[in-house]
């Protein structure tokens, strides 16, 4: 036996730290203040390791036990963890198709969710999903994204990211919509071009999803399985909305590996023009006006945008994301400095899986005691505690007996203020 880790919901809101052994306590919820304008919801970003890929890489796993490592023995397990946690919305990475059919997507939607999935190109096994609970959300819309493009040499990777808009379910007050994105970026340590450019298609579908007409953006949280590590320039740019990488090593993007002999350094920019994203990461505005048109018929903002395009692009080493965004987590535990890990087996524990969120800005008004004004976002109440690799090595690593992925699960809760 290989005994069970402990996992704790920390409380964010008044730092009440509170030990439930892992699948113990259902009804912990964190004992903020409470508000009644509000919307509370929880996600979880799990990659379940798909069995194919396990398979294929049986190396990684050399130190489990064998039984552990069949699909009829882990998928059971999952499914308790995921029914567990209850989470108003799942961000599954690492889907495979034919277990999503016959058993992943009909067991969760026994358990009320409705479940959206993308798989991989390029006849991969896997994908993503994004499933949410009915009682809570309704579907605006879905917006898949594959990373592979025929007309792009550098995108030959078949990696994808889901998009959902969300409307939350509420009786009485009228609600912004929420949007959830879902990725599992390429692996290979080596190409952090690749994984930039994945990571600016998926911002930019993000931006055009959770566009409001105001011109600000509803809540954003975007889940996934990044292939990089915390403090890497790819997680920087995420948090800090800008990247210089103006003499970056393609493989220093992700963190993943020390090692750069003989590396390429990025090239300026990173993905050719014909991608139709601009270094903010935004769809750029495709088609010059047709030729049938005479220039009188155009409007000044049509020709300020074919402006913007010819003039703002210069060859600038400079990425940029309109998003502020949080992580849930935290990468290191406070009193040690020892990194929290998400993903642990043979060859590497390292936090690769990310839940990010915009957040709730505070925008203070002059003095001090002076009122709060809380704009837009999302307030992150709790998250359930990582993992050291020692804490994971004292069960035998990752799948073990009772953790059935090479993950673990990450889960959040969210309160937007109405
Ligand atoms: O790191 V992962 O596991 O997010 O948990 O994402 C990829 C890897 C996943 C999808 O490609 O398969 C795993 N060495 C180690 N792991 C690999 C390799 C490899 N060469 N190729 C794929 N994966």
């Amino acid at each position: 036996m290989e005994g069970t880790i402990k996992r704790h919901w920390e409380d964010v809101c008044n730092h009440n730290k509170e030990e439930t052994k892992i699948l113990g306590d259902k009804n912990d919820d964190p004992i903020c203040e409470d508000s009644e304008n509000k919307f509370d919801f929880s996600v979880m970003s799990y990659n379940i390791l798909s069995q194919d890929l396990l398979e294929d890489n049986s190396h990684l796993y050399k130190h489990c036990r064998r039984p552990v490592l069949h699909w009829s023995f882990r998928f059971p397990n999952i499914l308790k963890e995921i029914k567990h946690f209850d989470a108003d919305v799942l961000c599954l990475q690492e889907v495979q198709e034919d277990h999503y059919g016959t058993e992943i997507r009909p067991s969760l939607e026994s358990l009320g969710y409705h479940c959206e999935y993308k798989m991989r190109t390029g006849r991969k096994p896997d994908g993503c999903a994004i499933c949410f609970k009915h009682s809570k959300f309704s579907l605006l819309s879905v917006n898949p994204v594959e990373f592979y493009r025929r007309d792009v040499p550098l995108l030959d990777r078949d990696n994808v990211g889901l998009v959902l808009l969300l409307q939350p379910k509420i009786p009485s007050a009228a609600s912004p919509a929420i949007c959830v994105a879902n990725t599992h970026l390429l692996y290979n340590p080596r190409r952090g071009d690749i994984k930039l450019t994945q990571l600016a298609m998926l911002l930019a579908e993000i931006s055009s999803v959770a566009h409001q007409k105001d011109g600000s953006f509803c809540p954003i949280v975007m889940c996934g399985d990044f292939n990089s590590v915390p403090g890497s320039p790819l997680y920087s740019f995420i948090k800090e909305g800008k990247l210089n990488y103006e003499g970056l090593a393609i493989g220093k993007v992700s963190g993943q590996e020390q090692s750069s002999r003989g590396q390429r350094i990025l090239s300026i920019p990173i993905w050719p023009p014909n991608l139709g994203i601009s270094q903010n990461c935004v769809y750029e505005v495709q088609q010059v006006p047709k030729v049938e048109k005479t220039d009188s018929d155009l409007t000044q903002t049509q020709l300020d945008k074919t402006e913007v395009l010819v003039t703002a692009e210069k060859l600038s080493s400079k990425l940029q994301h309109h998003f502020s965004l949080s992580s849930v987590y935290s990468h290191y535990f406070p009193d040690t400095g020892i990194p929290e890990v998400t993903t642990c087996h043979s060859r590497s524990a390292i936090t690769v899986d990310y839940i990010f969120y915009s957040a709730e800005k505070e925008g203070v008004a002059g003095q001090p005691g002076a009122e709060v004004a809380l704009v837009g976002g999302l307030k992150l109440l709790a998250r359930l505690s990582l993992l050291t690799e020692q804490d994971l090595w004292t069960v035998n690593g990752l799948p073990n007996e009772n953790n059935s992925s090479d993950h673990l699960p990450l889960l959040a809760k969210f309160r937007l203020e109405l």
